[in-house]
């Protein structure tokens, strides 16, 4: 078998990455051409923080360039964080600026769109867990504080539809990152007019979501000899991770751990009844007509920013400093609102202690353990969640993505959730951006094929419950997660 090669473009609110997929002889390998810092700044003029979104397409052209520079490419395709967007005028010039999930804008927003449609109808249309930076409030604040942006918007594209455009100038909105605002009906899989309406958005700007697996068009490179397809693969980064992931059963729950970590179970159906709203459950759109049921946990965030404020240590010397540190010794409720953009983390976390009669942690080991066991008792949390919700056990924990590198995370997690724990691939977005771009071309026939060429290609890591989490850990993070949901 000739080998075929597709570039994944993988966008992390960390770094985004451009990465070439081979696939021959029934295995797929990955190699690294490009990386960067996902460029975040202040805007002094609106006092937004912004996505430079021009130099995240420099960045993909450049990485790009260089794949094909190596052999030639059949096809690219672009996943990158959900919620955000970019807006095109009549001239498919941008409109605004590309305002980033974690500012300050939305601040009271929600209330104002319950006002207007109560909550519990939003998640009955929608099936999306209530986050402050969904698209849903975004645009709520765009049309208060930046009418004129949607005023001389023609087009809404979220990330990934931008980086499409920006490759192919071809204009599609892809349904796994369109789940992701909020705006979309869970039945029709198309736009809720009123939702729309309440989000301050005209019908007209918005396209009837295209599937993942999508060709949008084409690119031509200077140094290619022929065009390269540009194909929409599951544009939600956490879409592609999750299609990449060999699940197993509706018993794993899958934990894709970035920046953020995402909890859940891969399901036929979706879960929207009273339980799973208060729960704040979201059933987002996935490749292959599967909902993710999961939560949004504040995950790793805090980590890389304690890591900027305490001297930029490596991430392995971080875990190797929190595992020497005493265990279960303080601990928080890591998904407070409080850590969201905190202007220090570390401070954040030493007021969020101070708050809740733990011990102020103090050094990066301390903070870092902190971090890693409460982190692991959020599992277990959301672990008894799932259970709740669906009436069943979960019997393993898959993490995946750059958090499953994390040796004392994963064996926190398997002895806070007392089952085995599979972490990895690292790599699992791009791995599945590509799998459904080797789909579109005909190169793997299924997604369950996808997935049994990733489960062959990549050893994963097994970890057992090993060390007993003390009883009094486990009711004081209790007691967080309580006094959370009484405020
Ligand atoms: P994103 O796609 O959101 O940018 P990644 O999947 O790249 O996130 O994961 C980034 C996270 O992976 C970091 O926050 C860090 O905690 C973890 N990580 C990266 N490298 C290592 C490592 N060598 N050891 C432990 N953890 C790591
Ligand atoms: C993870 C992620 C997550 C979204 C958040 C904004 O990168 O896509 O699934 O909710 O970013």
């Amino acid at each position: 078998q000739d080998a075929v090669r597709c570039v994944a473009v993988d966008l992390g609110a960390g770094s985004g990455r451009v990465i070439v997929a081979e696939l021959k002889d029934g295995l797929i390998g990955l190699t690294e051409v490009h990386r960067f810092t996902t460029p975040l700044g202040h805007d002094a003029a609106t006092g937004h923080d912004v996505w430079d979104s021009d130099l995240i397409v420099a960045n993909v052209r450049e990485g790009l360039e260089k794949a094909a520079a190596i052999a030639p490419v059949t096809s690219v395709g672009c996943d990158t964080w959900g919620v955000d967007f970019v807006l095109l005028d009549e001239r498919r010039e941008k409109v605004g600026l590309s305002v980033a999930y974690r500012d300050g804008r939305t601040a009271g927003l929600m209330d104002e769109v319950f006002a207007d449609m109560p909550p519990a109808e939003i998640y009955r249309r929608t099936g999306i867990h209530f986050q402050p930076y969904n698209s849903l409030y975004q645009l709520r604040a765009t049309a208060k504080q930046h009418p004129d942006w949607l005023e001389r918007a023609r087009h809404l594209l979220f990330t990934p539809d931008y980086l499409h455009f920006a490759l192919s100038g071809e204009i599609r909105n892809e349904y796994t990152i369109a789940t992701t605002s909020q705006l979309l009906s869970l039945e029709s899989g198309d736009w809720d007019g009123d939702l729309l309406r309440i989000a301050g958005l005209k019908r007209a700007l918005m396209k009837t979501p295209v599937a993942p697996g999508t060709v949008v068009g084409e690119v031509r490179l200077a140094n290619a000899a022929r065009p390269i397809k540009v194909i929409a693969p599951g544009s939600h980064d956490t879409a592609s991770a999750v299609a990449a992931a060999p699940i197993a059963s509706g018993r794993e729950a899958f934990v894709s751990s970035g920046t953020w970590s995402l909890m859940g179970i891969e399901s036929e159906r979706a879960y929207t009844g009273e339980l799973a709203r208060r729960l704040n459950f979201g059933n987002e759109g996935g490749v292959a007509g599967t909902y993710r049921v999961l939560k949004n946990l504040m995950g790793l965030w805090l980590i890389q920013r304690v890591r900027k404020e305490l001297g930029d240590p490596g991430f392995s010397e971080v875990v190797a400093a929190a595992a020497a540190a005493p265990a279960w010794r303080t601990l928080i409720d890591p998904d407070d609102i409080r850590f969201l953009n905190p202007p220090s983390m570390v401070e954040a976390i030493a007021a969020f202690a101070a708050a809740h009669g733990e011990p102020a942690p103090v050094g990066l080991g301390a903070i870092g353990r902190c971090i890693f066991d409460s982190l692991a008792l959020d599992y277990a949390h959301v672990k008894g969640e799932l259970e709740q919700l669906t009436g069943q056990p979960i019997d393993t924990i898959r993490i995946i993505g750059g958090g499953s590198q994390n040796a004392l995370l994963n064996q926190l997690t398997a002895d806070a959730c007392g089952v085995p724990v599979t972490a990895g691939p690292v790599e699992t977005s791009a791995l599945g951006n590509a799998c459904l771009q080797m789909i579109a071309l005909g190169a793997m026939s299924s997604l369950a094929e996808a997935r049994a060429i990733v489960s062959r290609s990549f050893p994963l890591g097994e970890y057992t419950p090993k060390n007993a989490v003390p009883d009094a850990a486990r009711s004081r993070f209790a007691r967080l997660k309580t006094a959370a949901v009484a405020a």
